[in-house]
This record gives structure tokens, sequence and C-alpha cells, in this order.
């Protein structure tokens, strides 16, 4: 981008932001500040510079409208959780689960990697706003960055521009979130937080999570800080809305681990039996909700984002229509395969291509034994794309939320669903949630870890004093508060075999979820808490054999009482921190086991 905008000229009537950008402008020594609008225009200029200076390829415009292809470098594909700091005022406020520097000392590293790091760069100012705009939960937040490739994302998944400085006004506050590609060298990449300056710093990464600042950074990990003081939520969830044969709408958020399915499940198709019936799935949201307590001391729950940044590989007619469909065209692709017809391709959609070039930019044939796509290879594309995307979806005051479910890879153990027994048994399956690594972070690819509430990577402050939010947030909302709910999609035979279908079949299981969360459905009673009968999630008419269906609904006494034994120490990490009600919810269940084992050997 060549000129300078008029903002730069032209005076920004909010002070606050007016003096950070100059700041940053004299600090990076960019050539010139741009103001992004967000408007059509500017975002076909912006991806045109990108296709002449290779960033982008355009993708074949009839069948993939408006999209582009990019590569990003191959040290650059995944979230560096190692490199991600949470820079509290103490380590006890940041906790043992974060990497933590005191905000001084990380200034003293970080802040010279910026000065002059713009100079022959353009430096673009991003106002975007998180929430629909108008809504009491919305929040605005400002990124720089020299990366036009940020831009175009960011344009995506945010409501970007005017909409965003209208929110602000002339007095508003904002999260600021300063971020350059710098030269990409592993060993300089950082992405700090800094709670007390609401402010996030970036450098040396254009990888969604490190990069696209309104995303992880700012409404999980900064906006967790904010929501333990204001009394509310941000989670790492989906929202989706389940309509009934007889037209009730109920809305469910799910926490999982990155690359876990959010995406398909919060997009998911019915099995035709349901759909014949009358039932409806609607996705609000894939990943991040904020939730907060309505006038009528519900949980109301938003999405922040606009846009999806999905898992590619995997994504196919079959296992997910409706984001193969909202990625069809607006979308920018990330180390996805290049097809010669400047068509995509990446593992699990359909054949494989007879030629193509992978995500290094390397010739690429079926024989190859390496993946044309990235496992981590992402699609950037336009939430209101989703064919089933919900019409409460931009909601001011959000969706009430009726359940709450966890889920993780977990290859035995726990079972296929099953329901805590109250708010504070739900905050601790919550928290001692554990799954399996995947390919959306650096490192320990398939290591079973504890990835509480889904945030491990993502709270922003000591995990203890999240947890206790949680149960002070269930001390508010009594009664009211949604059902929780554990499942496991992931459960293996000996063979390594999945055991459960998944995808639209996991339609059953959110079936006996409403039902519960209503009051109803056929439940028994086991240590761990309410498991489904196997009739109450259609193993029936799924014509599953008889030991699949008893492993998938198996409370092994053994398996458990190891886990819980291990949880334990876990827990004991937390120290003094760790909430009375967690432990004596940890201990209750090995009572629980004991006497359940005790029982089996009388029998
Ligand atoms: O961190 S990202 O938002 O890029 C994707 C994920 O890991 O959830
Ligand atoms: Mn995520």
């Amino acid at each position: 981008m060549t000129g300078k905008h008029r903002r730069e000229t032209e005076s920004m009537a909010n002070q606050k932001l007016q003096q950070w950008v100059d700041e940053v402008s004299a600090c990076t020594g960019a050539d010139s500040v741009y103001w992004c609008d967000g408007s059509e225009e500017e975002i076909e200029r912006l991806n045109q510079m990108m296709v002449e200076d290779g960033t982008l390829v355009r993708l074949d415009p009839e069948k993939h409208p408006n999209s582009f292809y990019a590569r990003s470098d191959v040290n650059d594909v995944a979230r560096v959780e190692d490199r991600t700091f949470i820079c509290a005022a103490t380590l006890d406020d940041a906790g043992p689960t974060n990497n933590w520097m005191a905000p001084d000392q990380m200034h003293a590293v970080i802040d010279p990697l910026f000065e002059g790091c713009m100079q022959g760069r353009t430096m673009y100012v991003i106002p975007y706003l998180m929430g629909p705009p108008g809504s009491p939960m919305a929040k605005v937040g400002i990124e720089i960055t020299d990366s036009p490739y940020v831009v175009a994302n960011m344009r995506i998944m945010t409501r970007m521009g005017q909409v965003a400085l209208d929110e602000l006004g002339d007095e508003g506050d904002f999260g600021k979130g300063l971020h350059s590609t710098g030269n990409l060298d592993p060993e300089q990449r950082y992405i700090c937080h800094f709670p007390d300056e609401n402010l996030i710093m970036s450098f040396s990464s254009n990888y969604g999570g490190n990069a696209l600042l309104g995303k992880k950074c700012f409404a999980l990990r900064l906006a967790s800080v904010l929501a333990n003081r204001e009394g509310w939520l941000a989670e790492h969830m989906l929202i989706l809305g389940l309509t009934d044969p007889e037209g009730n709408k109920t809305y469910v958020a799910a926490a999982f681990p990155s690359a876990c399915g959010k995406t398909n499940l919060a997009m998911l198709v019915p099995p035709e039996s349901f759909t014949a019936a009358g039932w409806r799935v609607e996705t609000i949201g894939d990943d991040i909700a904020w939730l907060k307590f309505g006038d009528d001391g519900r949980l109301y729950a938003i999405n922040p984002e606009f846009g999806f940044f999905g898992v590619a590989p995997g994504t196919s007619q079959e296992t997910n229509p409706n984001a193969l469909a909202s990625c069809r065209a607006n979308t920018l692709f990330t180390n996805v395969a290049l097809l010669p017809d400047n068509t995509i391709w990446w593992e699990g959609l359909g054949d494989p291509p007879p030629e193509a070039t992978d995500w290094k930019g390397n010739p690429w044939t079926p024989e190859s034994d390496i993946p044309a796509a990235h496992p981590n290879s992402r699609f950037t594309a336009p939430a209101e794309q989703c064919p089933c995307i919900s019409p409460d979806w931009e909601s001011p005051q959000g969706v009430p939320i009726s359940a709450i479910v966890f889920g993780g890879r977990r290859t035995s153990t726990t079972p296929l669903v099953y329901q805590a027994r109250s708010w504070q048994h739900g905050t601790y399956v919550g928290a001692t949630m554990t799954s399996e690594k995947t390919a959306a972070a650096v490192g320990g690819l398939g290591e079973l870890r504890h990835d509480p509430m889904a945030m491990l990577p993502f709270c922003g402050y000591h995990m203890a004093d999240y947890w206790q939010h949680w149960l002070d947030v269930g001390e508010t909302g009594g009664e009211k508060m949604p059902t929780v709910f554990h499942v496991n999609w992931f459960r293996r035979d000996a063979e390594g075999n999945w055991l459960w279908p998944g995808f639209g079949e996991n339609m059953r299981v959110l079936k006996w979820i409403v039902d519960r969360a209503a009051g109803g459905g056929d439940a028994v009673d086991s240590p761990i808490g309410w498991l489904p009968t196997p009739e109450a999630v259609g193993f029936e008419e799924l014509g599953l054999a008889d030991e699949v269906a008893a492993t998938l609904l198996d409370v092994d006494i053994g398996e458990w009482l190891a886990e819980v034994r291990e949880r334990g120490e876990y827990l004991a990490g937390f120290g003094e921190k760790l909430p009375e009600a967690i432990a004596s919810e940890n201990d209750a269940l090995l009572q629980r086991l004991e006497l359940s084992g005790q029982d089996k050997d009388q029998e």
C-alpha cells in the first residue's frame, strides 16, 4: 500500500487511540500509517497487492469466488505455547499453567524488537469489534500490524473498521494489540499479554492464534481477566442452537481443545431420522463464547467473532458440508495444497488429486508419503456464509444457554457422555478434563495432558482462581445455571478403531443433553455422574454391536480409580489456591468409585 491515509493528517477523535498510534508509528519507524476502514474496495486493493507480490494466489473465480491461497513460513504453522507469556504483576497472578515474566522484564525483551521493525513497511491500524454491534457485551480492540495478510484475516474474523470506531466513540477504551511479522525467526517469537495495560505484543509469527490478536489473545486471555473482575465468563466454546419438532429452542455451549471438532459439532447435520422428525441444528459460533447473566438471571452467550478459522484437513461433504459451503467463496486458505487449476485440496477432501503443490510449495503426488496439506492448515471464512448460521447469531443480548458440554480426545476411560450432578461437580469435571494434544499447537502430538475447560493455553490468570470464578458464577446463578455434561467422541477399541461414528451421529448425544437439561431423558446413576441408557442415545437405531455399545458407556472402576488418583496429584499442584470445592469433589468421586468397586467384589 502506498501513500498516506487521510487519518494520519486528520486527527482521530479518540485521543487515546491517536496517541497510541502516534507512539507506535514513531517507535516502529513505519514508512506510512494506514487506517483500515473494512470496506470492500480496501480489501480488494490489499488482496490484489498481495497477489502481485506473491503473498497470495487468487483461486479459480468460478469455483472459489473472491478467494485466496497463502503459504506460511514452514516454521510458522501453529500456536507456540512455550513462547506465549502472561505478564501479570506477579507470578502468582499468572499461575502455574502460564509462562510468566514480570511486565518490566518482558518489556525490556520485547520493546527493543519493535524499535524500527516497520521501516520500509506500512503500518496498518485495524479497529475491530468483538461481538455484535450494539451488544452490551461487545468490546473494541485495535490491532496494529505490518502484515497485510493479518489484515485480510482480521477482516473476515472480526467486524472491522468504522463499525468499531463508532462503538469506540471519542472517549471509549480499547484492547491494544501490537503485532509485527518481524523476520519470522522462531527465536524472536513472543506472544505477550500485559493484562494490567490491556495490551498484547506479538512478534515474529503470522499464524492465526499468534497474530490475529482479536481471537485467542484478546477474546480469551485478556477477556478472561476482565471476566473474572466483572463476573462473567470468556470461554473457548462453540455455541449451537437445537430446535425440537415442537419448535422449542435450546442453546448449548461446548468447550473442546483446539482441533477436537468444535467446528464440526457447531455445524452438525442431524441424521435423516432426526431431520424428518423436525429437528434442526443452528450455529452461533465455533470457537469462543462470552457468557453473561441476563435480566432473567440466566446465562446468555454471544459469539464475539465474525468468521471461522477452521481446520481444513478432514473437512468434507460427508463430515461437514456446512463448513465446506462456508468456505466456498470470500475465503482465505492457508497451508492447504494448491492444484494446477488454482483450486485447493486437503487430506480428507475426496480422492487425492494426481498432482498438487504441497503446503511447503513442493511438487506433490499421491505417492509422496507426506501430507499435501499441513495438519493444522486452515480456512478463514465469513460466518454469515454458513448455511446453518442461526438467525440469532448476531443477537445483541446473546442466546440463553441451557447446557454446557466439556469434551476431549480420550482413547479410553471416559464414556461417550455423562452428566454432572451439579454446577460444582460440573466445574470439577471441566477442571479435570484431559485431552490428547493436536497439531494446533507446536509439539507433543498425541500426548495426554490436562486441559481444564479447554482453556489451558488461553486462561489469562491463575487457573485455580479461574476455577473459583466458575464456582462463584454458579453461586450467583443458582438454580438457573446450565446443566453440565462431558462427552468423548474419540474412544477406541484395542485395535485402535474408533468406537463411535461421530459427526452427524453426535446429534443423538445432543438430544439426550437437551432432554436432560429440560429435566427429562432416561439416565442411570454411576460413580462419575449420570449416564444415558443405550436407548436414550439411539444405540439400537445405529445398530452398534453389543460390545461396542457396552464399551461406549462403560465406567471401568479400575481405570477410573487410577484416573482420580492422578487427578488428585494434578490438583494438589495448585497448592493453597485450589478451591476446597474442587478438592472435595475429587475425594467424593474417589469414595463413590471405591464403594462401587466393593459392591462389584461382593456380587
Ligand atoms: O489458536 S487458533 O485460534 O489459531 C486455533 C486454535 O488453536 O484454536
Ligand atoms: Mn480454538
